[in-house]
């Protein structure tokens, strides 16, 4: 594990994702809060994953801003450090918003997406195949709703007119967690007859664009801590149906290796 205190250890770094995810707006305040002397690097989900591979591979110290439902926890032993002053909330859930206007406009996507509700495990199983097994996000989301037709069957509203290739645009970051759900979203739609479209954004355009109705719905809303900012500003303008999945969480993630236990101790 090398020499040195843990700042040095840690090179005085957290590995951090794409600007704008809510996670960073956290870790900026955690780093506030704790007075903590590291620098937060702004890199991309895919790249933080990449940089935990490889500092696991060789047993260096690594801190990552990391969140759950995610796959890492399944492919590696990680823990959160834990975060006595509370800064990256408590438990949370994710919640699905409609823009004003789609009950009326696509009536049976909208009570799709109302009755969308999952469990961790699942979201975890599609990041899996996604993530560890290499599938596409198209596949991995077929081969999910496949697999668990009797969860499926509970979001399909029944005696309302079907899609009719009706367009019904989806936003989403690309989080690791946020491909899983979106994309299972997507297919479900789907078989209910509409011409589904994804757009990749980032979170800012994610939340501006429900508020405009620039998209149709989001699955992708953290609340009511890591996206509280980004709601508070359009939650008038948008139906919120409510949690899609309940028991997500963020915060810095180590390697079981590290050998502290709080963000207290990265000071240390
Ligand atoms: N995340 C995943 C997002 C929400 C979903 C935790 C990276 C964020 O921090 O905004």
């Amino acid at each position: 594990a090398g020499q040195g205190t843990v700042k040095e250890k840690f090179n005085g770094e957290i590995i951090g994702i794409e600007p704008g995810a809510g996670i960073m707006k956290a870790t900026e305040k955690a780093i506030k809060e704790y007075s903590l002397d590291y620098t937060l690097k702004d890199s991309s989900s895919a790249a933080m994953v990449a940089a935990l591979k490889s500092a696991i591979e060789s047993k260096k110290w690594i801190v990552v801003t990391g969140w759950t439902p995610h796959w890492m926890f399944a492919r590696w032993d990680l823990k959160y450090l834990e975060d006595p002053k509370g800064v990256y909330g408590g438990e949370e859930h994710i919640a699905t918003i409609a823009r004003k206007g789609l009950q009326k406009d696509a009536p049976a996507a909208y009570q799709m997406l109302d009755a969308f509700y999952w469990q961790p495990s699942d979201m975890e199983a599609v990041m899996l195949d996604i993530n560890v097994n290499k599938m596409d996000p198209d596949e991995a989301a077929q081969k999910w709703i496949r697999e668990n037709e009797d969860k499926v069957k509970k979001w399909i509203p029944e005696g309302v007119p079907k899609g009719n290739l009706k367009k019904i645009k989806l936003g989403y970051v690309e989080w690791d967690s946020e491909i899983a759900s979106t994309h299972v979203v997507k297919h479900v739609l789907m078989k209910l007859g509409y011409d589904v479209e994804l757009k990749a954004v980032d979170a800012g355009v994610m939340w501006t664009g429900i508020g405009a109705g620039h998209f149709d719905a989001i699955v992708a809303a953290w609340l009511p801590y890591t996206h509280g900012d980004y709601y508070q500003q359009v939650k008038d303008k948008v139906d919120n149906l409510g949690p899609n999945l309940e028991g997500a969480k963020i915060g810095l993630v180590v390697p079981d290796y590290v050998t502290i236990n709080s963000i207290e101790d990265l000071n240390k």
